[in-house]
């Protein structure tokens, strides 16, 4: 049997996400979209995550302008955002109106897929986004977030897709944010859905532990339609399996994606020059990392708790934290890690290493998932912490949202004539504090992005093609520098 692998690329948003704090910008990716656009990519990740979030914080670009823009430069590939379900893009739960308002927005500035998760696994925070994403005329995909522990199992995952199912989805994502999918049980978790759902099954593994690509393999021949991969020069580590790499890994075989390697190439080239001009945000802890398969915590997650404790001038206490957050996370019900749960109990965690006893002081956050207001992990909570945390405040078992009265009106009042269309409002839902002060800083025309640093000497591009591919590098070596020409690449 033969059946074409499909390729969803990530280049332009997880894979910068990962490797480089999400600091791309739309000039680096605009010159490359026409090739990028021939490729014949099922989708580009383009938009989403943590994007929106980077472009009003730091670089200043309004990212509703970045979509508009992108989907004028890709014309002929469908664009794919990563959303957190009722979190939108943001770290708090929205209330419907304003979900609704998001999606209908981001599907008129050319989103056609939304991959829609909860950090929860908690199917009643997709239900909203869901609709609205069917209401706008898109593709819905809902997604598993993988984690292991004592409760979660094939049959837990199958049970989660096939209420998405129920709920109207188009595909199944299998997001493995960690890196913890060994490469036989994602075959076996693949063909279970399969067999259990008539939907197109996505697998988006980062390669943290090394082993995503086989862990593609194994999917792809148990059964799954297509793979998230990102452009070589910012694939793996913490990223995804390289492009080029899976293309001609599957070319000629029965799963032969048919995408034109020399063409990825060129592409993988222009990365490669522009990866250099971020390098400051480079770190030692997106490369290959094992020790995820033994303490189960994704690589953000160490590198977010490495800048704390070296704030704190603690960095030695690290193993303590990281033997401590598979504790707290049993105490909270196994929830997955990833935004905004990772954030909850990796600073429970450091807060119970830092303070000398568990639990001593104990953070907002907690305390509000231990009243409900996140939704429900797939275990119990430490009823125990729960008496400590929030006392006889009350546990709500509905869903949170359910809670929430309609906030749309309300924050368009309070940012007033600084917004200039309803996606401005939207940017200030988001993100109210950094969200106002882009707004103001765009009316006073004193919108600044931070700024880069040059490239270090050694190997700075001396001259480069009109699309930024190096043909010129000026090297040091002792002192010495050296010019080098390229005269051919192979
Ligand atoms: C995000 O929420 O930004 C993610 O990429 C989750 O993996
Ligand atoms: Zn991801």
């Amino acid at each position: 049997m033969s059946k074409k692998i499909s390729v969803t690329d990530t280049i332009l948003r997880d894979a910068h996400q990962s490797l480089l704090a999400t600091r791309m910008r739309l000039e680096d990716m605009l010159p490359i979209c026409p090739k990028l656009d021939a490729v014949g990519f099922w989708s580009l990740e383009v938009w989403g995550g943590a994007t929106f979030d980077a472009c009003v914080r730091f670089l200043k670009e309004d990212p509703w302008q970045r979509l508009h823009q992108l989907k004028a430069a890709l014309p002929n590939t469908r664009l794919q955002m990563l959303l957190r379900g009722q979190n939108l893009l943001g770290y708090r739960h929205y209330s419907d109106d304003v979900v609704r308002a998001f999606v209908e927005r981001s599907a008129a500035g050319g989103i056609e897929v939304f991959r829609i998760f909860d950090a929860m696994n908690d199917v009643r925070n997709l239900k909203t986004s869901i609709e609205a994403v069917k209401a706008s005329g898109q593709h819905a995909q809902g997604t598993i977030c993988y984690t292991t522990s004592p409760l979660h199992s094939i049959e837990t995952f199958v049970e989660q897709a096939k209420q998405m199912a129920d709920m109207g989805i188009d595909s199944i994502a299998i997001k493995d944010m960690a890196g913890l999918l060994t490469p036989y049980p994602t075959g076996e978790l693949v063909a279970a859905l399969k067999a259990a759902l008539p939907l197109d099954v996505v697998i988006h593994s980062h390669d943290t532990a090394g082993i995503a690509s086989l862990c593609q393999l194994k999917a792809i021949e148990n059964g799954a339609d297509r793979i998230d991969t990102a452009i070589s020069s910012m694939a793996w580590g913490t990223s995804h399996p390289g492009t080029e790499s899976m293309v001609a890994a599957l070319a000629g075989s029965p799963f032969d994606t048919g995408l034109n390697l020399q063409l990825l190439q060129e592409i993988g080239l222009y990365f490669y020059a522009v990866r250099k001009k971020y390098h400051q945000f480079e770190s030692e802890f997106t490369g290959v990392d094992t020790r995820v398969q033994v303490n189960q915590v994704p690589g953000g997650m160490i590198s977010n708790l490495a800048n704390q404790l070296k704030e704190q001038g603690a960095l030695n206490r690290m193993d303590e934290v990281l033997a401590e957050i598979p504790k707290v996370r049993a105490d909270l019900g196994y929830p997955p890690l990833v935004t905004p749960t990772s954030q909850i109990v990796g600073s429970q965690a450091f807060f119970n290493v830092l303070a000398g006893e568990r639990y001593k002081t104990i953070t907002n956050e907690v305390k509000l998932y231990l009243q409900g207001r996140y939704g429900k992990a797939l275990g119990e909570v430490n009823p125990e912490l729960r008496r400590k945390a929030i006392g006889n405040e009350e546990v709500i078992d509905v869903r949170p949202a359910d809670l929430l009265p309609p906030e749309l009106d309300r924050l368009r009042g309070e940012i007033g004539a600084l917004a200039k269309s309803e996606e401005d409002v939207l940017t200030y839902a988001m993100f109210p504090d950094i969200g106002r002060k882009f707004l103001e800083e765009r009316q006073a025309g004193t919108l600044t992005a931070e700024t880069l640093l040059p490239i270090p000497d050694g190997n700075q591009a001396a001259s480069t093609t009109a699309e930024g591919v190096p043909t010129e590098f000026v090297i040091d070596v002792h002192g010495e520098t050296y010019r080098v020409d390229i005269t051919g690449v192979g």
